[in-house]
């Protein structure tokens, strides 16, 4: 971050998350991002840092913030990809701490996985066609996902994140897959 301070993003990668979620999660709204807040406040609070979540309004601009922490880039529906884990990650926190701790890993770099992928199968995949190089049809995307048609998204997941080749061993279980989608069905 320019000037004084420091921003550390806090994320999830695979389903390392998941077992630690259900443990802690209560009957509340939005219990993902309230378990969070109960998960890192004492940590913010630790390191006399200030804690943003990415739905926070006004949004932050988590993937921005993440691009230049990390090699991860833009994939073709948006996501970011990362070498390893490919779109199987995602950011929950980031703690704006007052100063610059000395011992911050250096940014690796390393090339997009999309660079080198010609047939870019999380174009081709969506059953409706939401994905294409022009941006994501959210419309066409949420009556899909609401209606009872084949493939059943709001279960399986997203075809076009599913169609990438790129850190499958990273995939999330099924139950974080269908709790993700059941909320972006509620989110647009
Ligand atoms: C609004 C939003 C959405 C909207 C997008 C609306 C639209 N017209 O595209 C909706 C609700 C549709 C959405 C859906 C999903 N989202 Co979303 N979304 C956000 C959110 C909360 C705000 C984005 C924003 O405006 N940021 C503010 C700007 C200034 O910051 P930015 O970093 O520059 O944001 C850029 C991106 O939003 C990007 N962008 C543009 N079009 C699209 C389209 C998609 C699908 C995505 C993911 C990004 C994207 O352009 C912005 C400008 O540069 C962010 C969290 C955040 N705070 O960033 C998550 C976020 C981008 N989403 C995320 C995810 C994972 C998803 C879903 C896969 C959720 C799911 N179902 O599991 C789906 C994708 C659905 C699909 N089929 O592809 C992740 C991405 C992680 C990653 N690996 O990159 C984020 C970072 C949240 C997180 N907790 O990590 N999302």
């Amino acid at each position: 971050m320019d000037g004084d301070g420091a921003i550390v993003l806090v994320g999830n990668v695979g389903g390392e998350m998941w077992p630690a979620f259900e443990a802690g999660r209560r009957d509340e709204p939005h219990p993902l991002d309230a378990w969070t807040a109960r998960v890192v406040t004492p940590i913010a609070d630790r390191f006399e840092a200030r804690a943003i979540y990415p739905n926070d309004r006004p949004h932050a601009p988590f993937q921005q913030w993440a691009m230049r922490a990390q090699p991860v880039h833009r994939s073709p529906i948006g996501l970011l990809i990362d070498p390893d884990h490919g779109l199987w990650h995602a950011y929950r926190a980031a703690l704006v701490l007052p100063a610059v701790p000395g011992d911050l890993p250096r940014r690796a770099d390393r090339p997009s996985p999309c660079a080198t992928c010609a047939s870019r199968p999380c174009l081709s995949a969506c059953p409706v066609g939401a994905h294409s190089t022009t941006g994501f049809d959210v419309a066409t995307c949420a009556r899909h996902v609401r209606s009872a048609d084949a493939p059943r998204c709001l279960e399986r997941g997203c075809a076009s994140r599913d169609g990438c080749p790129v850190g499958r061993a990273s995939r999330f279980p099924a139950a974080q897959i269908a709790f993700h989608q059941r909320a972006f069905e509620r989110a647009v």
